[in-house]
């Protein structure tokens, strides 16, 4: 492969801050900036460098925070624009940076932008949204929204329906208005000039809407939302009028792309963004299927390897916990938990870490449709149940992959509410946070934030992980159980070992690695000596990463 194009944050660890279930300073059950502050160190001690903050401006928090009424406020339940001030003083203090959360494609029903709009059909800003007339007394077309029936609702003062990809709270924005366009560029620019590091562009393969909005054939699978026409000519646009002036990291949140439509987003020609976060996993694998991660991997590192950069992730605010959702929360909860941050932190592309993922956290189940905050889930429950369905039903089903099953407050030590709040938490806290909390993680050397620790500490030593090539060892390309690869750069190669199972599997040692010494680097369960052996044995979700030394290196 070509020489990689190194860039600083190609080496970067991202961490996830989902703020409001951080660590709550003053009592009132939210977590908030003041306890992002203070919790500053322990993030620093991770090694991460990057803290991407979820959005944190002044919203009626329908969607937490993601239905914005004044982007350039902060929300009066996070802080004040002081304390975020401090935050990032104190960010920047250690050495990291801010990535905030951009929400561009719709704005809450609250903005004054949507409030003018609505107000006449002759207003300036009217075409500032989404209007069009009922179509045959009913709404313009079929479509879904992720979380309605229909993405149309009904303006009784205006006689119009507005377009809306989630909530009706939340209207789109018509970014075919080059005044929209401009008021967002003036927006981003304002957070930039304050110091701003980064962006994480929220659901933004919606922006662009196709010209005449026809019926879908499959209303039910609402990927005609995204990657519509003159979607790159509007990131082409922002990248030339505001990111191209900063010094400035971006990574898209892009629903439904492909490996091709991917490198459009993130081609290092291209002028666009970074990098992605594409959910051919999260959106699409429902569970634990290694044939199938691997197929993923296999097309994203083909489509973008040498072109241009890719995420790794398995969990967020929107996707249960990975070591739930993906792994072993039982027995095998720690080793796997560190098996599945190797795999994320060697395979190509930059990890993130959601807060939490460090210290093993597990998702939650909840007994009763009343402990769920999530309006994706309440609204969809509201309308299965509608449909006369069985109640208990319909919760069985949604809360599996409910989108509080990562939501439940930061578990930092066995006090009440895991000392994430002296009140009460605005979600229950995961009844588990006796075993499972920071503070006992932080006293143990064989505890996941340790082993995380020093993955990121390799990642930072050596430059194989973030620009190495990656190959699969093809004895193992469809075992279901071992996934073996290599990362290679500049003549160092390392060798990854994951045994993704309940159970121990044998590893055979390849003839070809019997002229080689296996110095092992870090592995998830005390040493064996067996690499000299014919057979290794994996241990029940065991990891291991060597650097493989021949003669000339020894
Ligand atoms: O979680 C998903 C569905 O399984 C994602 O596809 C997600 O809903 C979608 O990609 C957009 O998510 C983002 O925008 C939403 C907000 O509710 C999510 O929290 C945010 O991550 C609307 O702003």
């Amino acid at each position: 492969m070509a020489a990689p194009n190194k860039k600083w944050w190609k080496k970067s660890v991202v961490y996830q801050v989902y703020w409001r279930s951080f660590c709550d300073s003053d009592g009132d059950g939210y977590g908030d900036l003041e306890g992002v502050i203070r919790k500053l160190d322990y993030i620093r001690e991770l090694g991460v460098d990057i803290v991407w903050l979820n959005p944190v401006y002044e919203s009626p928090d329908l969607d937490n925070g993601y239905d914005i009424s004044d982007y350039e406020a902060i929300m009066r339940k996070a802080g004040t624009m002081e304390t975020w001030e401090r935050l990032l003083t104190e960010v920047h203090r250690r050495g990291m940076k801010l990535m905030m959360d951009l929400v561009v494609n719709h704005t809450s029903d609250r903005h004054p932008w949507f409030i003018e709009s609505r107000s006449s059909r002759d207003n300036p800003k009217r075409d500032w949204y989404i209007w069009k007339d009922a179509k045959d007394g009913k709404e313009p077309n079929n479509w879904r929204s992720y979380f309605s029936p229909s993405a149309w609702e009904w303006d009784e003062a205006t006689g119009q329906y507005y377009f809306h990809s989630f909530a009706p709270e939340q209207p789109d924005l018509n970014w075919r208005n080059p005044e929209v366009r401009e008021a967002i560029y003036r927006m981003m620019t304002f957070w930039l000039d304050k110091g701003v590091d980064g962006f994480r562009l929220d659901a933004i393969a919606l922006l662009a809407k196709p010209d005449d909005f026809p019926d879908a054939d499959r209303p039910e699978d609402i990927r005609y939302l995204t990657n519509n026409p003159g979607l790159h000519d509007y990131l082409r646009e922002m990248n030339e009028r505001v990111l191209s002036r900063y010094d400035v990291v971006t990574v898209g949140e892009a629903a439904f792309v492909t490996p091709e439509e991917g490198l459009k987003f993130v081609g290092e020609d291209r002028r666009e963004l970074d990098m992605l976060f594409h959910f051919e996993i999260c959106d699409e694998m429902p569970g634990w299927d290694m044939i199938r991660f691997k197929q993923i991997q296999r097309r994203w590192y083909a489509g973008l390897w040498g072109k241009g950069t890719n995420s790794q992730f398995l969990n967020n605010h929107d996707h249960t916990r990975q070591v739930t959702r993906y792994g072993n929360d039982g027995p095998y909860r720690v080793q796997s938990a560190k098996l599945l941050a190797t795999m994320l932190h060697t395979l190509p592309g930059v990890p993130y870490i959601y807060q939490g993922e460090e210290i093993g956290m597990t998702g939650v189940r909840f007994d009763s449709i009343e402990d769920y905050n999530d309006i994706a889930m309440i609204n969809r429950y509201a309308e299965e149940v509608g449909k006369g369905r069985d109640p208990m039903e319909v919760f069985r089903e949604l809360q599996a992959l409910s989108r509080d099953n990562s939501r439940t407050p930061m578990q930092w030590d066995d006090s009440p509410n895991a000392g994430f709040t002296t009140g009460t938490p605005w979600i229950r806290v995961n009844p588990n946070y006796l075993e499972i909390n920071a503070a006992k993680d932080r006293s143990s050397p064989d505890s996941v934030y340790r082993y995380y620790q020093e993955l990121i500490r390799l990642r930072k030593e050596h430059d194989v992980m973030a620009y190495g090539d990656f190959e699969e060892w093809p004895e193992w390309m469809d075992d279901e159980r071992l996934y073996v690869y290599t990362r290679s750069l500049d003549g160092v190669r390392w060798l990854i070992l994951l045994n993704h199972s309940d159970e121990p599997v044998p590893f055979e040692w390849p003839e070809r690695v019997r002229s080689l010494t296996l110095r092992l680097l870090l592995a998830n369960y005390p040493p064996r000596g067996d690499e000299s052996e014919r057979t290794a044995t994996l241990r029940p979700h065991e990891a291991r990463i060597y650097e493989l030394l021949d003669d000339a290196r020894r």
